[in-house]
């Protein structure tokens, strides 16, 4: 049948169109950690047409922000089945595909406000999926906004297709995402190529540097998995893992508590990744400011000054770290950190004080030596689990 804006209104008008759910799952529990809503159309001969045969037509004839606000409620109501399932404490978030045209206007927002408002669905448990060409192409001021009043609302934007778009660290640095999602291209590629498999790797270090959560999509193999299971991402989707299902069958998915292969090794490869740049970022800082006056040196050190649970390593060592507590060289690692930060506050003294690169040296020295013992325990550690978890997934 071919499709065209009338059927489409016609199929609005009927209530043709119903969600799937793409489940997604943390690498660092192998557990469900939420799903994407994707939608179909049934239409009455019962075919069930993709969103790629539709979305395209809807959108050229204006008639998207009427479709995804016609949906809306379908995707609260689905909701109150899914929220019953979850696990005490953890959540499972539902993240809904939306587009430029959604966005240019504010009737979205003001329905997610409501739905918020009104306790159908919690903010964390909601977030969008925006694909990074569409806003760029935009570039709109009214979209920001929307963008900008989704996140003062609680709810969590992905940016979808990360890397295909014209400009991703544009985007990224104009609009408060919290989430990337990997391209399936990259990961189509990654086995045949290794400047994929790298552009993946450094993709995400970039986000864990920003702060920013990673999904990696369209994994369709075993061995795929594999090979991104240690490389820190937080969650994975894919065909392996499982294919988009109605609402029925993703209700079964999560009712059978199905559990893959996970590892904490990309969550401490992050961790050590962050720390060595913190580490970095401070002695360069430090040494900026030799050339400085005393005031100047004043207000500055005043800035960089952070305690041993501040940095990125002690918010890691103190919060997500906790998964190792029992965990000796976890454990023995508490001690440097805190000479670690001993040794800046001596060299900030220093500093302070209006000390030349003489002065400094031995103390950087001695900087650098506790932030030695620190990656010490930290690459003991890792050994350690990538050990265990060759044992735990083999
Ligand atoms: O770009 P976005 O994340 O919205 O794309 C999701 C689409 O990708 C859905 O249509 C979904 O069915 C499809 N998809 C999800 N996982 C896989 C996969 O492992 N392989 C392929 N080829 N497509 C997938
Ligand atoms: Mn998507």
């Amino acid at each position: 049948m071919t499709v065209t804006p009338e059927l489409i209104e016609q199929g609005i008008a009927q209530d043709q169109f119903l969600f799937h759910y793409q489940p997604k799952i943390s690498l660092l529990n192998g557990k469900p950690s939420g799903a994407e809503a994707l939608l179909r159309w049934l239409q009455p001969d019962g075919t069930l047409t993709p969103p790629a045969d539709f979305i395209p037509i809807a959108e050229d004839a204006g008639l998207l922000p009427r479709l995804t606000a016609h949906m809306f409620p379908h995707l609260l109501r689905d909701y109150q089945q899914i929220r019953a399932l979850h696990e005490p404490g953890s959540e499972s978030p539902i993240a809904l595909n939306v587009s430029a045209s959604d966005l240019d206007g504010t009737r979205l927002l003001r329905l997610v406000r409501d739905a918020i408002g009104e306790g159908q669905i919690g903010c964390d448990q909601l977030q969008l999926e925006i694909t990074e060409g569409v806003i760029v192409a935009e570039g709109n001021q009214q979209v920001d906004r929307t963008l900008t009043g989704l996140v003062a609302a609680g709810v969590k934007l992905a940016m979808d297709d990360f890397g295909t778009g014209f400009s991703s660290m544009n985007t990224l640095n104009r609009l408060p995402f919290s989430t990337i999602k990997l391209d399936q291209s990259f990961v189509r590629q990654m086995e045949r190529s290794m400047k994929s498999a790298t552009l993946i790797k450094a993709s995400i270090s970039m986000a864990e540097m920003l702060g920013i959560k990673t999904v990696i999509e369209g994994i369709e193999t075993e061995q795929t998995y594999h090979a991104l299971l240690h490389s820190g991402c937080n969650e994975a989707q894919g065909y392996w893992i499982s294919k988009p299902l109605p609402l029925e069958g993703y209700i079964a998915f999560l009712n059978s508590r199905p559990s893959w292969p996970c590892s904490p090794v990309g969550m401490l490869r992050m961790a050590q990744l962050t720390h060595t740049w913190q580490h970095k970022l401070m002695v360069d800082s430090v040494l900026s400011l030799l050339s400085k006056d005393s005031a100047e040196r004043t207000d500055a050190l005043e800035q960089l000054h952070m305690d041993h649970t501040e940095c990125s390593l002690g918010r890691w060592y103190y919060g997500e770290g906790q998964h190792f507590a029992d965990n000796p060289d976890f454990v023995a690692l508490e001690a440097p950190h805190q000479c670690l930060h001993d040794s800046c506050n001596r060299i900030f003294e220093a500093v302070r004080d209006g000390a030349g690169p003489d002065r400094l040296l031995p103390l950087l020295e001695t900087l650098g030596d506790h932030s030695g013992e620190v990656h010490r325990y930290l690459h003991r550690l890792e050994t350690r689990c990538l050990l265990e978890s060759f044992q735990n997934n083999s």
